[in-house]
């Protein structure tokens, strides 16, 4: 037990000193999940920026832009087998058109499709309607989004060091520096 007191002594100044390095209106977990790997903080940012962002800054209105752009992704995939087994395209799938696609499927992407069928018709009348396809779709992209991803990504708002509105390469560089140079 002894042993560990100096260590502790050392470590938690440190960690106090890289905390103070970030922006304070940072949620904890997601200024702890920064320092614990900033190199691939700066990475996603730059991405975010190159991705989604203008002449090298980005907006916090471009940030959510990004984030909806995943969740539409997410509830385009969850769609698409049904998309692929609406015969008659009304929006809505009957349990014969289901079963038709099901038929030209391999086993097992028969069995997910019949399983998600079920999962998605929450009335079990045996039809998917357009307003059970959307909660299905808006259920299966909050599966599939991180809320900690989501919160890296809307921390690059939060490094606007000159608080015009935009986060900059420059700026997000400038703040990160020092925090990959001590690990
Ligand atoms: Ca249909
Ligand atoms: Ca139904």
């Amino acid at each position: 037990m002894r042993a560990l007191f100096p260590f502790l002594l050392l470590a938690t100044p440190v960690a106090a000193q890289e905390a103070a390095l970030l922006p304070a209106s940072l949620p904890p977990d997601v200024a702890e999940a920064i320092l614990a790997r900033p190199d691939r903080f700066a990475d996603m940012a730059a991405d975010l920026i190159h991705g989604h962002g203008t002449g090298g800054t980005i907006t916090p209105a471009a940030i959510e832009t990004a984030i909806a752009l995943d969740h539409a992704f997410y509830r385009t995939r969850a769609l698409r087998p049904f998309h692929e087994s609406d015969l008659d395209a009304d929006g809505s799938l009957t349990t014969p058109e289901v079963v038709a696609r099901a038929a030209t499927l391999s086993p097992p992407a028969r069995a997910r499709l019949m399983r998600d069928h079920a999962a998605a018709d929450a009335d079990a009348d045996g039809t998917l309607s357009p307003p059970e396809l959307r909660a299905y779709a808006e259920a299966a992209a909050a599966r599939a989004s991180r809320p900690l991803d989501e919160g890296l990504m809307r921390a690059t708002a939060a490094f606007d060091a000159d608080a015009d509105g935009q986060t900059g390469l420059a700026e997000l560089t400038r703040a990160l520096q020092p925090l990959s140079a001590t690990n």
